[in-house]
């Protein structure tokens, strides 16, 4: 649900760019001033979307109208959408780094503490340990400090009418994000929410756990029991439907993430072994047949588990076994990166509590 890290190396170098460009404005008697971007109201097709959208939905035409014409271009969004450009590094270490750090884990044992009862309660409804709902709220917003402050309507009316066709899977993702758009104006008639109010990340993300409004219709869960779902201000909402989230997306109690593996030179079969990427696949026999021993008690891991790669850069790649619990947190965003600086937050955070 979060930008991948490609796209924060991304949104860093844009930010590097502007600075630059300000600096530079500077030097300029009369900086020229930008013109805010047009209304999405004088563009035909996001309004014949506003009306298709009213009659699939049964909501008020004028009132969809209104919302969709209203939002504005966000100028520099379509491009923090692309992919990093091919052969662009991955570099494990310096992902770790960036959120296993200080900071995070400080501002993570301040949650925990503010918040152990609903995360044990969390843990004892849904089966998800509160390390894991404490490294997914810390990667996403570091505990509700960065929740995007892009108007969540131009976000999603940017990306649904101005997606960048150099994208790979253009058409696919601009679809995406109309029914994003969608399932966010339902949201907003359902809760009586004026659209143009809420704040988000610049894909449309919300709250401390960064939902996008399909999985804020699906898996949010008023979890503090006041009678309405707020996933910004309430962090007991935002534990429970990050929890609710995980069950969504095929958690298995008390199963591990991940164990060791210890490859074989003599038998190593790597490209059998990551074909499926991240898929969980291989019973640990297969995989030691291939090569790759699983360690500790991932010997006798009951189920599939994929090999997992994470490279570092110009140094030798760090691998694990990844377990369907693995392949879990990759549901919340598509990188086993991700995933894993996710499981190791939360696992340093815990550890620091225990001490
Ligand atoms: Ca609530």
């Amino acid at each position: 649900m979060t930008p991948s890290t490609a796209k924060i190396i991304f949104l860093i170098a844009a930010s590097a760019l502007s600075i630059s460009a300000t600096a530079k404005n500077h030097h300029k008697k009369h900086p020229a001033k930008t013109a805010p971007a047009p209304l999405y109201a004088q563009r035909a097709e996001a309004m014949q979307f506003a009306d298709d959208l009213a009659g699939r939905r049964g909501l008020d035409r004028e009132w969809v109208r209104q919302a969709i014409g209203q939002a504005r271009l966000l100028r520099e969004v379509p491009r923090l959408v692309l992919p990093p450009p091919k052969g662009s590094p991955k570099n494990w270490a310096a992902y770790r780094a960036r959120f296993v750090e200080p900071v995070r884990i400080r501002v993570g044992l301040r949650f925990w503490q503010d918040n152990a009862a609903t995360l044990a309660r969390a843990e004892a409804e849904y089966g998800v340990p509160a390390e894991i709902i404490v490294g997914i709220i810390g990667v996403e917003t570091i505990y509700g400090q960065h929740m995007g402050g892009y108007r969540v309507i131009d976000a999603l009316s940017t990306l649904s009418f101005d997606f960048p066709p150099a994208h790979p899977r253009a058409a696919e993702r601009r679809a995406f994000f109309q029914r994003e758009l969608e399932q966010f104006l339902t949201l907003m008639d359902r809760t009586g929410t004026d659209p143009h109010q809420p704040r988000g990340s610049y894909a449309g993300a919300m709250g401390l756990g960064q939902f996008m409004p399909s999985s804020w219709a699906r898996y949010a869960v008023d979890f503090d029991g006041d009678g309405r779902i707020d996933l910004n201000q309430s962090a007991a909402d935002a534990i429970g439907s990050v929890a609710n989230y995980f069950v969504g997306h095929g958690w298995k109690t008390g199963m591990p993430t991940h164990y060791p593996v210890q490859f074989d030179a003599a038998t190593l079969q790597l490209d059998d072994l990551l074909a499926p990427d991240i898929l969980p696949t291989f019973s640990p026999a297969s995989m030691a047949a291939k090569g790759a021993q699983v360690l500790g008690d991932g010997a006798t891991h009951n189920g599939p588990l994929a090999l997992v790669e994470l490279q570092n850069g110009g140094a030798a790649p760090s691998y694990v076994a990844g377990t369907e619990n693995f392949y879990a947190v990759t549901r919340y965003n598509w990188s086993s990166y991700y995933a894993m600086a996710v499981i190791e937050l939360g696992r340093e955070i815990a550890a620091q509590r225990a001490q």
